[in-house]
């Protein structure tokens, strides 16, 4: 007979966020994800056998992202000045409000 079954285990470093299945393999969230913390997580899968045969294999998990974040200004009050004799389109001020997200999530606009 064959040594059939399999057993899966995270020995990785970030094995306290991931878990795998031992008998099916399937790899679960196992914290609360956020990516603006952390975007990547790395981990070591060993493949057991009934027979003590192993092997390993590494995991990268890639967090996306969901649009969980506000843009944040870095003033609460911007102040400026301009002459009455400006002429249209004369710049007065730039704000900036990034966005920890990121791609459409994090783009801001209507200022
Ligand atoms: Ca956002
Ligand atoms: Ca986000």
């Amino acid at each position: 007979m064959g040594y059939i079954e399999v057993f899966y285990f995270n020995t990785g470093a970030d094995s306290v966020t991931f878990t795998v299945h031992e008998s099916t393999g399937v790899i679960s969230t196992n914290a609360l994800l956020d990516r603006e913390s952390q975007d990547v997580y790395s981990f070591t899968i060993t493949a057991t056998d009934s027979g003590g045969r192993n092997t390993l294999a590494t995991v990268n998990i890639t967090v996306s992202d969901v649009n969980d974040n506000s843009p944040v200004c870095g003033e609460a009050v911007y102040a400026a000045s301009v002459a009455e004799s400006a002429a249209v389109a004369t710049s007065v001020i730039s704000v900036s409000c990034p966005d920890l997200d990121i791609s459409s999530n994090g783009e801001v606009c209507g200022l």
